[in-house]
């Protein structure tokens, strides 16, 4: 009680606006009010590789902000769902994302826009934490033992997400074998500067990609991995023993449909899956993510039988965030890892369910940022919350993707364990 009036715990009010993101597009942020106060904020992220099945971003479509405008999925937060949700208690994640879930109506969050949607419920988790006085991960947590997870960090970035002849979309170091995760972080991030020392003595550095990782044209894709062996060196540590590789190969992006087009080859997925394999036999890969197209489920099913024992397979645009379609690669064996991405799906219940799936299914979990970000860092708090074990959060530089590598920075002063992977 506060000068006689009950602290009850109530959405009172929920405010949304468009900001800008890290490639200078608008996105959705809101405030979740809690008996009046401002209790929670959150932004929303934004892909460019994005797999079809996703969850709908609402876009205006109009000739403002080149086509990409956010107003519509603003004024729906401001309008109906804010009229929905004042009043519900603010702990009740369940209850607001499920109502928001039946106002919307359709499957993929088509009507108020999964961007407008996952603003509001990524919000209202903020406030509930703040409520309760806890950090966001020890309030997600189920009371387990928590770990801060591995970062996978992206240094050197292709595909959408440069202007690069290089097809593969992010060559990432994962530096696992450290005691505790600042250590990895620092390891990561003397490696990131020994790649740019490295492409800038061979004329290769220009600019970075969306993830702030480095963007040089390349003669083949493998080239990526010898650099980033030779970085890893030049840093002084052991490839495979302290740092190893992943990759994300976003190969919808060079799949027609029939052949993949990478090196300049139009290859089968057979014949794809043979490369990766010569790469496996050559480089500290540990995983591999989306290294077939969203549909192509054959390839992926006979990859992951092949060689589902030596590597991490992950499904991002295959899985989608999405409890049926992980639900199929379960049941298929398609791949032994997810992507998670909160805008993929577009609520923090249904995200938190999918997770649970995963680890049920005894699959490798990496939660994951968006090539387009702000400085939310709410990933952060969900990988230790959940124990993920993984993050993937770009380049340990650019402040949009900093911003996680801090909170984890952060939550590490109280939340000492680190994940053992790898
Ligand atoms: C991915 C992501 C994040 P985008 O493919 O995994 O790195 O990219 O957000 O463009 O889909
Ligand atoms: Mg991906």
């Amino acid at each position: 009680m506060l000068l006689g009036i009950s602290m009850s715990g109530i959405i009172t009010d929920l405010k949304a606006r468009t900001i800008i993101d890290s490639r200078g597009n608008p996105t959705v942020e809101v405030d979740c009010y809690v008996d009046g106060i401002l209790s929670g904020r959150a932004a929303v992220p934004s892909g460019a590789s994005t797999g079809s099945h996703e969850a709908v971003e609402l876009r205006d479509n109009l000739d403002n902000w080149m086509g990409k405008g956010v107003n519509q999925a603003v004024v729906n937060v401001n309008t109906k769902i804010k009229d929905l949700l004042v009043g519900l208690e603010v702990s009740n994640q369940e209850e607001v994302d499920a109502s928001m879930l039946t106002l919307d109506g359709t499957a993929n969050k088509a009507n108020l826009g999964a961007n407008a949607i996952l603003g509001v419920s990524m919000a209202v988790i903020r406030a509930a934490a703040a409520r309760t006085k806890s950090p966001l991960w020890s309030y997600i947590s189920k009371n387990e033992e928590n770990s801060l997870p591995v970062p996978l960090m992206n240094i050197l970035n292709g595909g959408a997400h440069a202007a690069s002849n290089v097809d593969v979309q992010e060559f990432m170091v994962v530096p696992h074998g450290f005691d505790n995760f600042s250590e990895s972080l620092r390891a990561g991030t003397e490696i990131y500067h020994s790649l740019k020392a490295v492409l800038k003595e061979e004329g290769l550095l220009g600019g970075v990609g969306d993830e702030g990782g480095f963007a040089p044209n390349l003669p083949r894709n493998e080239e990526g991995l010898r650099y980033l062996v030779g970085a890893i060196e030049k840093a002084g540590y052991s490839p495979g023993n302290q740092v190893s590789i992943a990759l994300d190969v976003a190969a919808q992006e060079f799949y027609d449909g029939q052949n993949y087009h990478i090196d300049n080859r139009a290859i089968n997925g057979e014949e794809l899956g043979k490369l990766y394999s010569s790469w496996l036999d050559n480089y500290p890969i540990v995983s591999l993510e989306d290294p077939f197209g969203e549909d192509d489920w054959n390839s992926w099913i006979e990859f992951t039988k092949r060689e589902g024992h030596r590597v991490q397979i992950v499904g991002d645009d295959l899985y989608v965030t999405n409890p049926s379609r992980l639900q199929r690669g379960i049941d298929n064996s398609a791949s032994n890892s997810i992507l998670i991405k909160l805008n993929q799906i577009g609520t923090v219940t249904e995200t938190l369910q999918v997770i649970e799936m995963a680890r049920e299914a005894n699959f490798g979990i990496i939660i994951s940022h968006r090539s387009g970000e702000t400085s939310d860092d709410i990933i952060a708090d969900i990988s230790v919350g959940t124990n993920s074990g993984q993050i993937k959060t770009g380049a340990p530089a650019r402040s949009d993707r900093t911003a996680k590598y801090n909170q984890l920075l952060r939550i590490s002063e109280t939340c000492s364990q680190y994940s053992r992977l790898f």
